[in-house]
């Protein structure tokens, strides 16, 4: 496996490759990585996640061999987005690309899953080194349910879940899927202040036009339609007749059923 990666990855450049049959988190591995310095572009793979993390502490599932675990790190440049939502937005974006060259439809479940059929199929984990006030480095975690295996039981889902394998009919290559999503991250980074990509990411949003419920930190849940992003990849809601912004962080969008 680890020879086939490095052999579809050698087109994009990639500063540095660490890979692992099993490790805890690859975003563990890529903060501790970042802190000692490493290049911008600097990638941790791993095949099987023993201690996978989603957000606020919640566990992420990523049994061996069935799915695509990564944790790339980015040095942000100067004049380059310093916000973790549009890093998100930038991983998300180069998820529903690579989707699409397999004539998969996904959708962006705001802030930080993709979706097939309405089901979680990836999800991602942003997570920030500073440096005083400056952004030293991003890691950007992606986890992709690849094999059917990688699908946890629903009793421990919060949203429903499925795999590519399912969706398709059949398994995709995952080496071949790793570097297509890789390149459509890189394609798109020097976009990110840009409209088009909040365009195409806008265009990706599930629920546009419908009524969900928005769970923010110790706050009454918000309902509103879905309207779009705002520049910096906020989520925009009309709520009572009001366009309200909700800010990344940690949220859960639902449909409002
Ligand atoms: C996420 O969190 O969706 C972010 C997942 C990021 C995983 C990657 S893998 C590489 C890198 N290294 C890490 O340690 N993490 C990143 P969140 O939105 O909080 O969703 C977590 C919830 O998704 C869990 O509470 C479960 O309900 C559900 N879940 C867990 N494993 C899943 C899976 N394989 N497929 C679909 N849903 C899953």
């Amino acid at each position: 496996m680890q020879k086939e990666i490095q052999t579809s990855l050698a087109s994009l450049n990639l500063k540095s490759i660490r890979y692992f049959e099993s490790i805890g988190s690859t975003n563990d591995e890529a903060l501790a990585w970042a802190a000692q310095g490493t290049e911008d572009l600097s990638l941790v793979l791993a095949d099987e996640q023993t201690s996978g993390r989603g957000r606020a502490g919640r566990k992420w599932a990523s049994p061996r061999g069935d799915s695509i675990s990564l944790s790339l790190i980015l040095r942000p440049r100067a004049g380059e987005a310093d916000s973790p939502s549009l890093f998100t937005g930038l991983a998300a974006l180069a998820l529903v690309d690579a989707l699409k060259q397999r004539r998969l439809t996904a959708q962006i479940k705001w802030p930080n899953d993709v979706l097939l059929n309405q089901k979680k199929c990836a999800g991602i984990l942003v997570e920030s080194v500073w440096s005083g006030d400056a952004l030293d480095a991003v890691v950007i975690g992606v986890g992709v349910n690849v094999l059917a295996g990688s699908v946890p039981h629903e009793s421990e889902l919060l949203f429903p879940a499925t795999s590519l394998e399912s969706e398709l009919g059949h398994a995709p290559n995952r080496s071949d899927l790793l570097r297509d999503v890789l390149s459509a991250l890189l394609k798109w980074r020097p976009l990110m202040n840009q409209q088009p990509f909040i365009q195409a990411w806008e265009a990706a949003l599930a629920f546009k036009g419908q009524m969900v419920r928005v769970w923010r930190d110790n706050e009454t849940p918000l309902e509103g339609i879905v309207m779009g992003l705002a520049p910096d990849g906020n989520l925009r809601l009309l709520s009572n007749d009001k366009i309200v912004t909700v800010h990344f962080g940690e949220i859960h969008l639902r449909p409002a059923l």
